[in-house]
């Protein structure tokens, strides 16, 4: 084991051991754990073996972790297709959880954990809250919602087995929220970093500066946010504000998490193996190309996932983080290959819409997307939020803003886009995850 880091050696919580593992070590830990899950896999799930015997592929053809890339594909529609229970790969006696996520459209996706997928829920959990600089001492207000979706609990089980001190205060009610993390002290967050932007407005509203509290530590996940939605967030709240990622159809969070160097979020590799592959061609990109990341799990026994699409966009970081960590590293998810939407022939994606406002001064990070059809013609108008500076000076001023942000905009995506300039805090918050665009184009309005 080569647990250096420039952290304290001594201070690394036992569960982060494995983030320090020799890299040839994992590799073949890595191994071990995809010959045994594409065995579970093949044995218990109907859907994996038709698949495998379809592409001629047998357990025993994993020989080496290259060899990954002879399995299927699995999608988010065979889960929908496979409700509720289709692809467990345990009894239900041995399921003592189930969690759901609701898609866009029909049924939500249901998955499951046995005890022992549930420790390694925790432990990814552990290690992702670690690597956010967290620890015994900390008490942590836990605002991702408890109930079918994973945040709540998810991030509930890891702060606990840190030692933390955790306030399950689940998501919304945000006078309370701003009430107990003053009143208990609170150091550290958990919820959505939309949400997050909410409570340092109410927090003002209410006459409290988040900055003076003892806040030091965001632990932002479940949606794409930028790198200038994260200043804001750390300058308004004082704190540092870390990215952390997953999805239910793998564990939740506790896929991959950002260390203090905050450059990339490294994968839990002993639990989840990651790829990035051509979301056209379905074949691995160059190493540090962007492409769809994919994941197989490595330790899951109820629900074992091949090589899972899961149309977020990143790409590998190469060479070693400054962390110590040994663990791969992703860049962070700003986009997926599905929330892309074309309007007049060009290909638009929310976090570019994001950049271009948050890059003009006198906007808010509270913006939606809305596209209609009007006479056959697709149009896009964005309302963004404007500080209250700003709505409050002279109409020029206004028109002023609303030219620079559609020139912004034409700048960044080449399209003329119509500007609504909206008063803080008119836009609806959502207590998880935003909704960014509003698709009113098949409903004929
Ligand atoms: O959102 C799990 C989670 C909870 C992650 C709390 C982090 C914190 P789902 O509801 O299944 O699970 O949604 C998964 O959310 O495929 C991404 O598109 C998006 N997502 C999750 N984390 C991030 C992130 C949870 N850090 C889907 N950055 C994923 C960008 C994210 N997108």
């Amino acid at each position: 084991m080569n647990a250096i880091s420039d952290d304290n050696p001594l201070q690394i919580h036992p569960a982060s051991v494995p983030d320090y593992m020799q890299v040839q070590q994992m590799r073949e830990l890595q191994l071990n754990r995809l010959r045994s899950t594409v065995r579970r896999a093949y044995l218990h799930v109907e859907l994996y073996r038709q698949r495998m015997d379809r592409q001629n592929v047998l357990p025993e053809d994993i020989r080496s972790l290259d060899d990954v890339t002879c399995l299927p594909f699995t999608v988010k529609a065979d889960l929908r297709d496979s409700y509720p229970f289709g692809l467990f790969a345990s009894p239900l006696q041995d399921i003592v959880r189930l969690h759901a996520s609701s898609g866009t459209t029909g049924k939500p996706i249901v998955v499951a954990y046995t005890q022992h997928d549930l420790t390694v829920w925790t432990d990814a959990m552990v290690r992702t809250m670690a690597a956010c600089g967290l620890g015994c001492g900390d008490i942590i207000q836990n605002a991702y919602g408890y109930g079918l979706f994973t945040g709540g609990l998810g991030a509930h089980y890891g702060a606990e087995a840190l030692g933390a001190t955790v306030v399950p205060i689940s998501g919304g009610n945000t006078d309370r929220q701003i009430m107990v993390m003053k009143d208990f002290g609170v150091t550290a967050i958990c919820c959505t970093p939309t949400y997050f932007l909410h409570l340092l407005d109410r927090a003002t509203e209410m006459g409290v500066d988040v900055r003076e509290l003892p806040l030091r530590v965001g632990v932002f996940g479940a949606e794409p946010w930028s790198d200038s939605l994260r200043r804001h967030i750390e300058t308004g709240g004082g704190i540092k504000a870390y990215d952390i990622y997953g999805l239910s159809e793998i564990t939740g969070p506790g896929v991959g998490s950002e260390c203090r160097c905050q450059s990339g979020l490294h994968i839990f590799e002993d639990h989840f193996y990651p790829e990035i592959i051509d979301p056209e061609s379905g074949q691995p990109v160059p190493e540090g190309e962007e492409g769809e990341l994919v994941v197989t799990t490595l330790s899951k026994h109820a629900m074992p996932m091949l090589r899972y699409r899961t149309r977020d966009i990143s790409a590998f970081i190469s060479g070693p983080c400054a962390c110590g960590r040994t663990l791969r590293r992703i860049k962070r998810i700003c986009r997926r290959s599905d929330d892309m939407f074309i309007i007049r022939g060009v290909n638009v994606f929310p976090s570019q819409v994001e950049s271009a406002l948050l890059a003009v001064e006198g906007t808010l990070p509270h913006y939606q997307i809305i596209l209609t059809r009007e006479g056959g013609l697709d149009q896009m108008e964005v309302h963004v939020e404007v500080t209250p500076a700003v709505f409050s000076d002279k109409v020029g001023a206004l028109e002023n803003l609303q030219n620079k942000l559609a020139q912004s905009l034409y700048q960044t995506l080449g399209l003329r886009v119509e500007i609504r300039l909206i008063a803080p805090q008119m836009l609806k918050r959502s207590e998880g995850k935003a909704q960014r665009l509003i698709d009113r184009r098949n409903l004929g309005q």
